[in-house]
């Protein structure tokens, strides 16, 4: 793809979808970073036009084309719309959970008159069905695409080059919008639809996800009570894949766990349902109630604190981001569970990604004092640590004169095992049989 010098770009909101698209489309066009003049916005800008990510994990890849020597038109982060007016594409990435929708129709209200003829604007957020068409029917002639990001902290170049993307729109604002999105990506293709069915096929994705999740934490359930492993059944059922289909997606289960986190799982499957006429009328939704399982994960856990035997002084809390290996707390099921337990047991928290002022990175400190541990996010590291994996350095490290209780909210103690024969009482997702 030559280098397109005379089309400009406008990227609207520099979070983790805004950014890596930025970034990407500056390789071939002068691009502008606009981020709200918040206090943290104004940090974020100050740090992109540095060169630096507003990162404190390794996102690989994006720090590299950020910083690549010789780039004539790097992109300017600013939190200005001037740029707009003389723009060709202008994506919007700003978050877009139900009770901000109305932002999202001001914000797009405000910048269509400002855009220049043959420019198209693209909404990269996820949204409901049915916004598309709703913005088309109050500006007639707009150039307009739904072309959801499927970004993924921890990969969020890899996954805007080799997945495939969806355009959605009539064919004249497709087209527009086409060689751009080409521009980024590698092995990913262009999948082209009407705007509706790229807002429900983004939704479902991401809705049926969380009904895979919610399936296996119900299951999980059901197993502690029934005294059985979880993952003995789950191998059966993934082990039912046809020979030399080891690898069939249809037969394998998602992993129960502590929460349902993130901003994506959490909200899509309320967007899927929320452009549906009031009126229409079916059993309750099955995305909504898996909804409700995994929402109540974090909630089990505090349940299990019930078979402590005595008095529950200190608590460690080990693991604040929403998943493994990057610093993104947004929906936290660790931040759940910290709010429904905070003044009524004194609790540290671990993290060593996040910073802010509920974390600490030094594993040691968490754990002293602790009388229950409780693990929340797979981070690389505690798959690994002594600390975490050692029931005798764990409870010397916790230094508690009372009984230690373990539980594991991730499968993440490989040999939980030795942790019962130790004494400790021991818990975990789907795990009856330690019982
Ligand atoms: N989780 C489980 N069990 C699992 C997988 C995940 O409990 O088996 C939990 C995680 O712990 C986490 C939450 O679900 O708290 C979300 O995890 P995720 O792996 O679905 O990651 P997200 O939310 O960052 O990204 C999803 C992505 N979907 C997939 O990886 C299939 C991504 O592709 C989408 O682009 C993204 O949502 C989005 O932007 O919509």
């Amino acid at each position: 793809m030559p280098f397109e010098c005379d089309k400009i770009v406008s990227v609207i909101g520099m979070g983790y979808t805004g950014i890596p698209a930025a970034i990407l489309f500056s390789e071939n066009y002068v691009v502008f970073g606009i981020q709200r003049a918040t206090e943290t916005g104004m940090e974020k800008i100050k740090l992109l036009n540095e060169g630096k990510l507003p990162f404190n994990y390794n996102e690989p890849e994006l720090n590299e084309i950020l910083q690549k020597p010789g780039t004539k038109y790097k992109f300017t982060a600013t939190s200005t719309d001037a740029s707009i007016e003389i723009s060709d594409l202008i994506t919007i990435n700003i978050q877009t959970p139900v009770a901000k929708l109305i932002e999202l129709h001001k914000l797009v209200d405000n910048i269509i008159p400002l855009m220049k003829d043959g420019a198209v604007l693209s909404i990269e957020s996820t949204i409901p069905p049915g916004t598309v068409d709703a913005i088309k029917a109050r500006w007639a002639g707009l150039l307009i695409v739904h072309a959801p990001e499927r970004v993924n902290p921890g990969r969020l170049v890899w996954n805007i080059r080799n997945y495939d993307r969806i355009i959605g729109g009539d064919s004249e604002s497709v087209e527009a919008a086409r060689p751009f999105y080409q521009s980024i990506m590698d092995k990913g293709h262009i999948i082209t639809m009407k705007a509706i069915e790229a807002e429900i096929a983004k939704t479902a994705e991401n809705a049926v996800r969380d009904v895979q999740i919610a399936v296996s934490n119900q299951l999980a359930l059901y197993c502690e009570e029934y005294g059985a492993n979880f993952y003995t059944i789950k191998n059966a059922i993934d082990g039912l894949a046809v020979p030399g289909c080891e690898n069939d997606v249809r037969r394998a289960m998602l992993d129960p766990g502590a929460g349902v986190g993130g901003h994506c799982l959490t909200k899509d499957s309320y967007l899927l349902e929320y452009g549906l006429n009031k009126h229409v009328w079916w059993p309750h939704s099955i995305f909504i109630q898996a909804r409700e399982i995994n929402k109540f994960m974090p909630f089990h856990l505090i349940n299990l604190l019930k078979d402590y035997p005595d008095e529950i002084h200190n608590i460690a809390l080990i693991g604040y981001a929403y998943k493994p290996d990057v610093d993104d707390d947004r929906e936290s099921p660790t931040d759940v569970f910290y709010n429904r337990i905070k003044g009524i047991y004194n609790t540290k928290i671990h993290d060593p990604f996040c910073k802010n002022e509920l974390c600490s990175d030094n594993l040691t400190e968490v754990l002293s004092g602790a009388n229950v541990v409780i693990v929340f996010t797979a981070h690389s590291e505690y798959l690994t640590s002594p600390l975490v994996q050692d029931p005798e350095i764990m409870e010397d490290a916790c230094c508690s004169k009372s009984p230690l209780m373990v539980i594991d909210g991730r499968n993440v103690i490989k040999n939980p095992q030795r942790f019962v024969d130790e004494g400790i009482i021991f818990r975990a997702i789907g795990r009856g049989d330690l019982r």
